[in-house]
């Protein structure tokens, strides 16, 4: 329904009837009939054609313009959402179930992939779409639809999901050895370091930090340590690239020897031609010593971004086979485990075995401790056990 409201909307504000998800009739529309980037400062083309842009950074760039530009951005959000957790889903269903395929080789991290449904792209945050109300004077509703809770678990058990908390940020911690970042995890860990991020960032307690500010801190930490520049932190946080780039400047400030560790691992992947994980996988970067600078400077971010998170894929599949070898073996338990979502394990548990399975997480912390950083104790974790499914 919404997506009907949003193409009336979009067509009237565009004065005539487009097909809205062509971006050669957008572009017309937008560039040549509306003419908006004689309004703005340059839109940027695309690569190979050369044309005007219509990704969702021009939109944004434009929608302060013109109606239609924020009305295109929606209709994608929406559009997304139905395609994918409703469109998608249901063609991969058979007699009610879903049963994705898994692919050990398929990413250059080491990270698994899924797909035919792609069920490590079912977001566990909340998406909002806005209904309209008819009647005068009531106000819009904002429906929020928690993509996972169109999965339901058998009668008589519960889905239980164990996810690492901060899990690259204590591999970055572990390699690049710095002070700040270990104390974070060495000390009792009695709060949370996004959340407590996200409260320096935007000056209030942490009580009053809400979960969307913490995934936000999430992003941030995450795009600056993979190198994101200041533009693309900018249209993150909605902040100029001068502020961007003051705020990765004390970020690396702040936790000095990142800057140290991402150097080091850019300059041995110049003289090896490769990086390794933290369990000895190799992977080739042939760009590392290219001349052209945009394939150089992919290739730096992608040798960092392969130790980090190719360590923690490392990490998460040892207790993925730790995990599953001690409920298998466990003369008690009978759960099934469903699903591995890069850092997180989704199991199907009896529900009168909720509590004894979640103890079990003390396993995995000496597990992982023992085999992997015999050294320190920051891997220990698996701390939140979070039920998604309350039968
Ligand atoms: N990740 C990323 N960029 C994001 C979100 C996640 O690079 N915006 C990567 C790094 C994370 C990993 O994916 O370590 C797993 O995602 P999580 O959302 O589980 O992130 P964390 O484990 O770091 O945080 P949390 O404590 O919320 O689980
Ligand atoms: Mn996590």
């Amino acid at each position: 329904m919404r997506l009907k409201e949003l193409e009336q909307e979009a067509h009237r504000a565009a004065g005539q009837q487009f097909l809205l998800t062509s971006s050669s009739q957008l572009r017309e529309v937008l560039f040549e009939k509306l003419k908006l980037h004689m309004l703005c400062e340059k839109v940027p083309r695309t690569e190979m054609q050369h044309l005007q842009s219509t990704s969702e950074v021009v939109l944004n760039k434009l929608q302060d313009l013109h109606p239609l530009p924020k009305i295109i951005l929606e209709y994608r959000q929406v559009h997304k959402i139905k395609s994918t957790y409703v469109d998608g889903l249901l063609s991969c269903m058979k007699k009610g179930f879903i049963s994705s395929t898994w692919n050990q080789t398929g990413t250059v991290t080491g990270r698994l992939s899924a797909k035919h449904p792609n069920i490590q792209g079912i977001s566990k945050h909340p998406v909002q779409i806005i209904k309209k109300q008819y009647v005068k004077g009531k106000e819009n509703e904002i429906v929020t639809i928690s993509p996972r809770t169109l999965f339901v678990s058998a009668e008589g058990y519960t889905f239980l999901a164990a996810d690492f908390s901060h899990i690259e940020l204590r591999i970055l911690a572990h390699l690049s050895c710095d002070p700040e970042l270990l104390k974070l995890f060495q000390e009792p860990e009695t709060t949370d370091v996004f959340t407590t991020l996200a409260s320096q960032w935007r000056d209030i307690p942490s009580e009053q930090v809400k979960h969307a500010d913490r995934e936000q801190a999430k992003r941030v930490v995450y795009s600056v340590v993979y190198g994101a520049g200041k533009e693309r932190l900018a249209g993150c946080l909605g902040i100029t690239p001068l502020q961007a780039g003051q705020f990765i400047e004390s970020f690396l400030v702040k936790y000095k020897k990142i800057h140290d560790f991402t150097k080091k691992t850019i300059e041995q992947c110049h003289n090896e031609g490769y990086v390794v994980s933290i369990m000895g996988r190799k992977r080739h970067l042939p760009n590392i010593n290219a001349r052209d600078y945009r394939l150089r400077t992919q290739a730096e971010r992608q040798a960092v971004n392969f130790v980090v998170q190719g360590s923690a894929a490392d990490l998460c599949k040892m207790a993925m086979v730790e995990i599953f070898t001690s409920v298998a073996i466990s003369p008690t338990l009978t759960a099934r485990f469903v699903a591995q979502i890069h850092d997180e394990l989704l199991f199907e548990v009896e529900d009168s075995q909720i509590h004894e399975f979640s103890d079990r997480r003390s396993d995995v912390d000496i597990i992982i401790q023992i085999q992997v950083i015999p050294v320190k104790v920051y891997f220990a974790f698996i701390s939140r056990c979070q039920f998604i499914s309350e039968n």
